[in-house]
């Protein structure tokens, strides 16, 4: 997919993850490659700039968490960049039929895969077990009618076309026959070829006006790049765009272009068209496509742990750093039993990991649920300042916890070693020591 940028990309990659070393030196490089390759698709050279400057400074000022190396951060950096040039994180919003049907409308420039599209959505939601119909309201280009009723058999779902007349007419009785024959999603192929583009935006925005369909989606071409966004305007200006579907995606040199360009002015990527067949339509989703144009699906995966771990680094920077108060503890040997990320930091200590005392590594769970019992019947100076604990208060919340005395100082001796072992770690912390075995 996105051919030529998807080689690129993947080739910029793998040499950045064949250095011996992730170093500056090496992340400019990568840097360098990744704006190459996304000039070459034609993807405006502001954006490219502004994205790669992003990607530079992230990469090599990002704190790197724990467990990760420079080359981790510096992926998980570029992935997340190329997402937000392509539209974020956000998932993608489909419409669908609700009491009533859908109408969907299909414009666009000549060639742009309209008619294609509009067979391409029939099938996807037929194959959602919705009852899609179409529509021919192309009247301009002879053979509109047919390409359309061909593809309308291929995928199996009604069609109504006139093969002359006023195609605002056409389409108004389209709608109603279908929806006579039970089609709760109607979609409404449209025509690309006119006398100039000024009649063409005329009949747009007359169709637009008169059908009042719930969605105007935009097909354009992804062969002309950035171009792309230039017609997004144009048909804008005309009808209000819905959502934009991007066609011809499969091989297409400038794909890169044509589909940040339209990200850039706010508009949906709905659908993008990877081929001429039916099936070939797929929903867009920036974060599913960019690992595949990666080609490593375990990205996403990576920039989750990688965040995962960042977050976790401050609470436990903070934790040490501040006061470790014997609720922290708690919390955190209830982290520990999920085998949490600190377990994997305290065994990351060389000569710690595995000389871990039996009680602070593996807590039971019995042990566990009646130390959070004796901490809720603490009072708050009593959780801040564990020291001011003498015997008769021990006594207290033995009684107030069901526990044995001999059990809330167990309690005791064992936040003190935590609170000793919290201290080393973060000397061994300052003084860059821990290990970072994650490697991929
Ligand atoms: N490779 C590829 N070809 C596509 C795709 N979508 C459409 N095509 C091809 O592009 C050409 C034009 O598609 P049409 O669907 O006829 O375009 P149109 O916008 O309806 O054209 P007009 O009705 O003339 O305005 C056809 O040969 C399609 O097979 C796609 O996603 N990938
Ligand atoms: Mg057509």
């Amino acid at each position: 997919m996105l051919g030529k940028l998807g080689a690129s990309l993947r080739e910029a990659v793998k040499k950045f993850l064949g250095k011996p070393v992730a170093d500056e030196l090496a992340v400019r490089e990568l840097i360098k490659d990744v704006q190459r390759a996304l000039l070459l698709a034609d993807v405006n050279v502001e954006l490219v700039l502004k994205i790669t400057r992003r990607i530079e400074e992230k990469a090599l000022r990002e704190p790197i968490p724990s467990g990760f190396t420079r080359r981790e951060v510096t992926l998980k950096v570029l992935y997340e960049s190329l997402i937000e040039i392509l539209g974020g994180e956000k998932p993608p919003a489909i419409p669908y039929p609700s009491d009533k049907p859908l109408i969907l409308m299909l414009v666009g420039i000549q060639g742009s895969g309209k008619t294609t599209t509009a067979a391409k959505l029939a099938w996807f939601y037929k194959s959602r077990g919705y009852r899609p119909g179409v529509v021919c309201a192309d009247t301009f280009r002879p053979g509109a009618y047919d390409q359309l009723k061909q593809l309308s058999v291929k995928v199996g779902v009604p069609f109504y076309g006139e093969r002359d007349g006023n195609p605002l007419e056409i389409a108004h009785r389209g709608i109603e026959e279908l929806k006579r024959s039970g089609c709760n999603v109607i979609i409404i192929d449209t025509a690309g070829r006119h006398k100039s583009e000024s009649t063409l935006m005329e009949e747009m925005q007359e169709l637009t006006n008169s059908l009042k369909p719930d969605e105007v989606a935009l097909v354009i071409d992804a062969t002309i790049g950035q171009q792309a966004k230039a017609q997004a305007d144009a048909f804008n200006r005309a009808t209000k765009v819905g959502s934009i579907i991007i066609t011809k995606l499969d091989g297409a040199a400038k794909g890169g272009g044509a589909l940040s360009a339209v990200v850039a002015t706010n508009a949906q990527v709905r659908f993008v068209g990877l081929g001429e067949k039916v099936e070939e339509l797929e929903v867009f989703d920036p974060s599913s496509f960019v690992s595949r144009v990666l080609g490593m699906g375990d990205l996403k995966l990576l920039a989750e742990k990688v965040r995962e771990a960042a977050v976790e680094e401050e609470r436990v920077k903070r934790l040490v750093g501040g006061r470790f108060t014997l609720k922290d503890m708690v919390e955190q040997f209830e982290g520990l039993r999920r085998m949490g990320p600190l377990r994997k930091i305290l065994e990351m200590i060389p000569g710690l990991g595995l000389n871990l005392p039996e009680e602070v590594a593996d807590v039971a769970q019995g042990k566990l649920d009646k130390w959070s019992v004796m901490v809720k019947s603490m009072r708050r100076e009593e959780l801040e300042n564990p020291e001011i604990i003498n015997r008769s208060r021990m006594r207290r919340i033995a009684r107030g916890s069901g526990v044995k005395v001999k059990e809330v100082k167990e309690l005791l001796d064992s936040y003190e070693t935590m609170k000793k072992m919290m201290k080393t770690l973060m000397r061994k912390q300052k003084k860059g020591r821990l290990p970072l075995p994650f490697k991929i």
